[in-house]
């Protein structure tokens, strides 16, 4: 009898604690941050959540006209800093805000609508935030207004940082970390920022600040603003950064820049589709691949057996490259050339191509490639198109390039380093992985991509 009293209490007590608040996002938050102490009153969720004292939001934004793979790398600079900032006081609450994507020069598809969008259009954010405390624009919005802060129109941003080199990098020969005010700083010319589009942000103040250094200098930054008399209250706390790829990286490829990497896993629908075209056109599955991909980046480990699908994949970098690197960019008949020779030198009879060459070109690079097996992903609909967009049918591609047996790329590409990382992630010999496209197929004097092993 005591004991179903007890099971009837607990029941009880379950029951009432579900219904007291919007569970949705208050359970959301404590999962993201282990906000551990208010699991026990779930019910008052929203006002604990309010009492973060020193809530500090950083948002950034990246040069309007840099792509999508520079802005992947940007990501992990502040994401390495972020982690490591939010173990000091008083930084425990800080966030950083990931910028809404703008339509990038790249996306040429028009008619779609690509603006405004989510990083979880591309990423699995919630792997990313297993590494640092990181926010989608629209979680970061709804996270503020735990605040009451959406009862005005507008979320006051502190103070906007729009980061510029310095003219001249080393003082006498030598390479200082600093920053300093530049006084002369018209705001009105630097308002083209995606980020600062976004209507319901209110800047407060706006500096235009000389740049030069690691991310970590940031801290010292931010830790001069908190000291500024008027911000010395435990109110939320929002800033933001323009042109944070100004900032470079504490350490390049170290442990914790792969940890950050490994955790931006892309967006599970794009996974689906990619796997689903290796499967029907390129005979290819996980099976055959062998390569490692456990449910969750905090399980991988070293590993060098991945086998990958039984087709070369090549990065063939067209648009700007072709025209404004013409000294490292080979024609699409001298890279016919080296695709012919690397499948007869691997004794495959596939090739993979990702690009962003025009119609035309593809015609003409077919043309050179006669009687080899070519494959190239195109969106099966418009539906579909409409659904990954232009900067989820790149990702498929990288997709596809990363798990083939053999993977050749385009000299100083980002969008090709990403494939390599991926593919050190995965787990393929050095060898197939980081290759490179001359320009002559000769291969004289030809120039190679550098070569950043995976760390664990
Ligand atoms: N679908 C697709 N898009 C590509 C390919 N190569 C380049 N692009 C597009 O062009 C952009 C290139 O810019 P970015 O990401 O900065 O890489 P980078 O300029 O090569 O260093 C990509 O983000 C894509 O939008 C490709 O192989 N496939
Ligand atoms: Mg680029």
């Amino acid at each position: 009898m005591c004991r179903l009293l007890l099971v009837i209490s607990c029941l009880a007590a379950i029951i009432l604690s579900t219904a007291a608040y919007d569970t949705t996002t208050c359970d959301k938050l404590q999962e993201i941050f282990s906000l551990k102490e208010n699991q026990l009153t779930k019910h008052q969720c929203p006002k604990s959540i309010g009492k973060r004292a020193n809530t500090i939001y950083l948002l950034y934004d990246v040069n309007p006209p840099e792509g999508f793979n520079l802005r992947r790398d940007v990501y992990i600079r502040l994401a390495v800093f972020i982690r490591q900032l939010a173990r000091r006081k008083p930084f425990q609450n800080v966030r950083l805000v990931l910028p809404p994507w703008g339509r990038l020069f790249h996306w040429k598809s028009s008619h779609l609508h690509q603006y405004s969008l989510p990083w979880s259009q591309f990423f699995d954010v919630a792997s990313m935030r297993r590494y640092a405390p990181v926010l989608d624009f629209s979680e970061f919005l709804d996270d503020i207004s735990k605040f009451g802060l959406l009862e005005t129109p507008y979320i006051q941003v502190q103070n906007v940082f729009k980061l510029f080199h310095f003219q001249d990098m080393f003082e006498q020969g030598v390479f200082h970390e600093k920053f300093q005010i530049i006084s002369e700083c018209r705001k009105e010319e630097h308002l083209h920022d995606f980020l600062l589009q976004q209507p319901m942000l209110w800047e407060k103040n706006f500096t235009c600040l000389r740049y030069q250094g690691s991310v970590n200098l940031l801290g010292d930054l931010l830790r001069q603003q908190l000291n500024h008399a008027a911000m010395q209250t435990n109110d939320v706390k929002v800033f933001a950064i323009l042109n944070a790829e100004v900032v470079l990286h504490d350490q390049w490829g170290d442990r914790e820049f792969w940890r950050a990497r490994r955790s931006m896993r892309f967006a599970e629908p794009l996974v689906k589709i990619a796997e689903e075209y290796r499967m029907r056109e390129l005979n290819s599955n996980k099976a055959l691949e062998r390569v490692q991909r456990p449910p969750i980046w905090e399980e991988e480990r070293p590993f060098r057996a991945a086998v990958g699908g039984n087709y070369l994949a090549v990065h063939i970098r067209r648009g700007d490259f072709a025209r404004g690197r013409q000294n490292t960019t080979p024609t699409l008949k001298s890279a016919a050339t080296q695709i012919r020779a690397r499948m007869e030198l691997l004794n495959l009879t596939t090739v993979y191509i990702a690009t962003d060459a025009s119609g035309m070109e593809l015609t003409n690079l077919k043309a050179y490639l006669q009687r080899v097996r070519m494959r190239r992903f195109t969106p099966e609909s418009l539906a579909q198109k409409a659904l990954i967009l232009d900067g989820g049918q790149a990702i498929i591609d990288q997709l596809i390039c990363a798990h083939a047996r053999h993977f050749i790329g385009t000299f100083e590409s980002t969008f090709t380093y990403r494939i390599y990382e991926e593919r050190e992630i995965l787990g393929f010999l050095r060898k197939t992985t980081f290759n490179t496209l001359c320009k002559n197929a000769s291969r004289g004097n030809c120039e190679y991509n550098s070569i950043w092993p995976i760390v664990y």
